[in-house]
């Protein structure tokens, strides 16, 4: 049965850059890997190798200037004319075989996701009629949770995709490399202006823990009100109420204040939103967000054995870790064997290959690219180097090995 990720978000947000970075992240993990570009708007020079690619159907500068639309209207357009084509797609994802796991690189238009039918429709068909697995994965730039104003309408915006689009979703901070310089600029620019200015914030979501002045004296030196485990858990949203009623100036009023205040229950009342990071480039960051969207979607449980899988070495079949994770029909012993009920392709490039040391929690990625970068930065590039050593080093030991 065919996966696949629906990659959805916000004009800028990474979706493309995803693409492209997934397509080398899961060809290195020997994993099948295609890319649709269904952005009409995506010229001919996309990162990655394109599997379809919805320019062959129908572009955006086409229709604006074929039907004199602006670029909203013409890409709405497009997505409605794909989907009175959708015999087009299909044949195209039908060739790419039951074995297939698809990343669908989707237009930044949010409205396509919140609240235009047509990508619903699509996605209802290719569940449905072709028995699609798919998952949504929604890129924010993170950037963005500096702003308590900002912060409220993403996470509004993420919760009316998911009401929308009724699939497994996860909800992605994306460009994590890049917040602790948001961060570092919005710290430095509240500096300049507000030195001295009585503090109108809510009190620290940690206050009662212990430990809790040093964190969020952290999260204030880092630039951000709170913590990044604030922010990806959606945790208790009250605590952001004084810095959005700080934001609204001078027209700022009892009931605009009541407005932020119901706003921030019905997100808590769904209790749905939540948050996974993702630095691309970042190999342990990759790693971590493709468990989840594995096990959101069931990959974990998908089979390997039509033709053409690859045969691996598992470990003994009496493995208490292996046996965790296989139900149902575990045959077999030890050596090579195929069409488990939970694959080795699954299961041993991604289900079991172990937490990524320090990457575990989002206090990870804030001491990673927040808090400590540079010297980060500085650890990694020495570690590179004494690695590119060492394999300098083997490869003339082997040359002057006699052969
Ligand atoms: N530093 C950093 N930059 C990123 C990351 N992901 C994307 N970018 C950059 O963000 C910019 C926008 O990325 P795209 O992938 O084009 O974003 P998009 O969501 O496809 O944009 P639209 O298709 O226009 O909606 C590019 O300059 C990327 O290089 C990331 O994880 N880290
Ligand atoms: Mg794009």
């Amino acid at each position: 049965m065919p996966f696949g990720q629906l990659v959805i978000g916000s004009p800028g947000s990474g979706k493309t850059t995803y693409c492209h970075g997934l397509h080398q992240f899961l060809g290195a993990l020997g994993r099948p890997v295609s890319i649709v570009n269904l952005d009409p708007a995506n010229g001919r020079n996309l990162p990655y190798p394109c599997a379809i690619d919805i320019s062959e159907l129908i572009t955006v500068s086409d229709v604006m200037a074929e039907l004199q639309l602006g670029p909203n209207g013409a890409m709405l357009y497009c997505i409605e004319y794909l989907e009175e084509n959708l015999d087009w797609l299909e044949a195209r994802l039908d060739a790419l075989g039951d074995e297939a796991y698809v990343a669908f690189d989707l237009p930044g238009q949010v409205e396509l996701s919140t609240n235009h039918g047509s990508l619903k429709r699509i996605v209802e068909r290719l569940q449905k009629k072709r028995d699609w697995r798919l998952v949504a994965v929604h890129l924010i730039d993170a950037s963005h949770i500096t702003d308590a104003s900002r912060y409220i309408s993403l996470v509004l915006l993420s919760l009316r995709a998911m009401l929308m689009l009724e699939l497994p979703h996860v909800n992605v901070l994306s460009k994590v490399d890049l917040l602790g310089e948001a961060a570092g600029a919005k710290r430095d620019r509240e500096d300049g202006e507000e030195d001295g200015e009585e503090d109108e914030e809510g009190d620290d979501p940690g206050a009662d823990d212990e430990g809790s002045e040093t964190s969020s004296i952290r999260a204030a030196k880092s630039g951000l009100a709170f913590n990044l485990d604030y922010y990806t858990e959606v945790q208790d949203l009250s605590y952001l109420l004084g810095h959005l009623n700080a934001t609204m100036g001078p027209r700022r009023s009892a009931k605009f204040s009541q407005l932020n205040e119901r706003i921030c229950e019905l997100v808590e009342d769904f209790g749905l939103v939540s948050f996974e990071t993702l630095a691309v480039e970042d190999k342990r960051s990759m790693l971590r967000l493709m468990r989840v969207l594995d096990k959101a979607v069931g990959y974990v449980y998908v089979r390997s054995g039509s033709d053409g899988a690859q045969e691996r070495e598992l470990p003994d079949a009496d493995d208490a870790e292996m046996a965790a994770y296989e139900p149902g029909s575990f045959v077999g012993t030890t050596g090579s064997r195929r069409g488990t009920a939970a694959s080795a392709a699954s299961l041993f490039t991604v289900a079991d290959t172990g937490e990524p040391v320090g990457w575990g929690s989002a206090a990870d990625v804030q001491e990673r690219w927040v808090d400590h970068q540079d010297a980060w930065e500085a650890y990694e590039a020495k570690e590179r180097q004494e690695l590119e050593k060492l394999w300098r080093d083997n490869e003339i030991k082997e040359r002057k090995a006699p052969a």
